[in-house]
């Protein structure tokens, strides 16, 4: 049976989970969870994950979510060195990833949505939670930006689930305008992810076609 994953193409947080088992070879069966409608407030859903959130994912009768989890759960079943060649960079990937979580994702999700959730549901950007949100990217990006001066990826030199939790906040950077091109290092390991990982450049396809179809059917203009 294969693994199901809900969610929308929409959603960075899809995007990492899509990106890790096509670079993986893991095939999923997707099953589109249209956030825009709410369908990831359905009982259904809600059944799946009471917190409404996606991705999630189901393999028989084991539901995960949270994608840095489903993640794990996909690197330790397929193998491979998504998550580090060594112990050592076992750790610092896992490293990255709960600093992913708890220092930097949150914060591109804030300013998404402020300016583009809030947008869509016809409300103004409340301008001191964006602030907030660039002050914090800005501290984390300037330490991400010194580690990766020297550093083709963040961890060893090969593409590991670190990097596509730290580079999921730029799906939407162009469109809520965080300001990472203050970062040439940061810049330049964006643009070497979309260059050597096509699985990375596929799903950016995907989360842009989405994004810019629903602005653009609700006459959105950034
Ligand atoms: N920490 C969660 C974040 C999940 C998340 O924020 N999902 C968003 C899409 S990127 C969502 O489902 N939003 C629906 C909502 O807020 O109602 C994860 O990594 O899976």
């Amino acid at each position: 049976m294969p693994i199901k994953i809900y969610g929308d193409p929409g959603s960075g947080s899809l995007r990492r989970v899509t990106s890790a088992a096509a670079i993986m070879g893991v095939a999923l069966e997707r099953v589109n969870i249209d956030l825009f409608r709410g369908e990831s407030q359905t009982p259904d859903f809600l059944a799946l994950n009471p917190h409404g959130l996606s991705p999630v994912m189901v393999d028989g009768d084991f539901v995960l979510y949270e994608s840095s989890a489903i993640n794990l759960y996909l690197a330790e079943k397929a193998g491979g060195e998504l998550l580090g060649a060594s112990t050592r960079e076992r750790y610092e990937v896992l490293q990255w990833m709960f600093w992913s979580g708890e220092q930097w994702r949150i914060f591109a999700t804030l300013t998404f949505d402020e300016r583009i959730g809030k947008r869509l549901m016809g409300q103004p950007e409340d301008e001191s939670i964006v602030r907030l949100a660039f002050a914090k990217i800005r501290a984390g990006a300037a330490v991400l930006d010194a580690h990766l001066a020297d550093r083709r990826f963040v961890v060893g030199d090969r593409v590991t689930l670190a990097d596509l939790d730290i580079a999921a906040p730029f799906s939407q950077s162009h469109r809520t305008k965080i300001p990472l091109g203050e970062f040439p290092n940061l810049v330049a390991w964006q643009q070497r992810l979309l260059e050597t990982v096509p699985a990375w450049a596929q799903t950016k396809r995907e989360v842009d076609a989405r994004i810019d179809g629903a602005l653009e059917a609700a006459g959105i203009q950034l």
